[in-house]
């Protein structure tokens, strides 16, 4: 990849002339006032092709959260090489290829039904909603590997308090984004886009349910699901939603896409599990990326101590 280190190129070096333009009108809109609050966060701009100047941020002022692993990271080339976004392709490499020109300027967020204040929000409404922390989770894929990475937002619920949803609020259902012509590829993938998850209020209030924005001291690669995902750390990856646009509150359980497409093999809660297998594979085993021997998955992912009680009592063989 083709990054000289941040520190040492200016803005107008690294920027085209048209991004360059856009990014000052940006600021200018935001008023001053605005700037300042985000650039408490340091707003470097990355040499990364096919990254827009708003996705390109480095942040500098996260903080560190209670919730980390002290496991060791996986790499930013693993993380960015090895991804799951069908809309970009079905191959473990098609989404750092095909995602590159991946347009995510002017990103919207609309956030609407049983709530009590219904909004759309911006990238940067969405950047000052709470501090940035800096949350190192592992991340398993129901295909049995499984990723560390530091992951950069804050806790979901931090953005439900300012909808204030209603008391039939039983279900957060998630969308992302479809756009056919900038996803092309998609057309081949075998599920139905735009892709859908959904989360229990409870699970979605969990504090380690992380309204990401980045990683590994950036904003979050197009092939991660910029400019804004979920990372659910206990469940399978497959809930982790990419590329936000959509939170919706309502009563009914939601569809979600992998249930959809193959409701024998994935449920609605798709709580990492060893004790209950895939139909076609085993869960109790995982491979970490970069380690040649499997190691025990953990119930929860690990995450036991903190979300188990959100299931007592559930038959999990059920409600898998
Ligand atoms: N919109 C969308 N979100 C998605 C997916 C997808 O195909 N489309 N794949 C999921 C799966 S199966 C996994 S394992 C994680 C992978 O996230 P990563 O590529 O950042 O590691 O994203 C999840 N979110
Ligand atoms: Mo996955």
């Amino acid at each position: 990849m083709l990054i000289r280190k941040a520190a040492d190129l200016t803005y107008a070096e690294v920027t085209p002339k048209a991004v360059y333009l856009n990014r000052r009108k940006f600021l200018q809109a935001m008023g001053v006032a605005g700037a300042a609050a985000v650039a408490g966060r340091r707003l470097i701009e990355l040499a990364v092709p096919g990254r827009s100047a708003l996705a390109a941020t480095k942040f500098s002022d996260l903080v560190k959260s209670p919730f980390s692993t002290s496991e060791k990271q996986n790499s930013f080339q693993d993380v960015t090489h090895y991804n799951n976004f069908y809309e970009f392709g079905t191959d473990k490499s098609d989404p750092a290829k095909n995602a590159q020109k991946f347009d995510t300027s002017n990103w919207v967020v609309s956030v609407e039904g049983d709530v009590a204040k219904p909004r759309k929000f911006t990238m940067d409404e969405i950047l000052k909603i709470a501090p940035l922390e800096e949350r190192i989770y592992r991340h398993r894929c129901v295909e049995a590997w499984s990723i560390v990475v530091p992951w950069i937002g804050f806790s979901f619920g931090n953005l439900v308090k300012l909808v204030e949803p209603a008391p039939k609020a039983q279900f957060v259902a998630f969308q992302s984004y479809y756009d056919p012509r900038q996803m092309p590829k998609g057309r081949w993938a075998g599920i139905e886009f735009p892709y859908v998850e959904g989360l229990r209020m409870d699970e979605a209030m969990n504090p380690l349910t992380l309204l990401c924005l980045g990683m590994y001291g950036e904003s979050l690669p197009n092939q991660d699901g910029a400019p804004v995902r979920l990372v659910i750390p206990w469940k399978y990856g497959f809930k982790s939603i990419k590329s936000l646009v959509k939170i919706k509150f309502q009563s009914k359980m939601p569809p979600t896409t992998w249930n959809l497409a193959a409701p024998n093999e994935y449920g609605f809660y798709s709580n990492v599990n060893p004790n209950v297998d895939h139909p076609r594979w085993s869960q109790a085993k995982e491979r970490r990326l970069g380690e040649i021997f499997k190691r025990n998955t953990l119930m929860f992912n690990g995450y036991g101590d903190q979300v188990a009680g959100m299931y007592s009592g559930m038959d999990l063989k059920k409600y898998y």
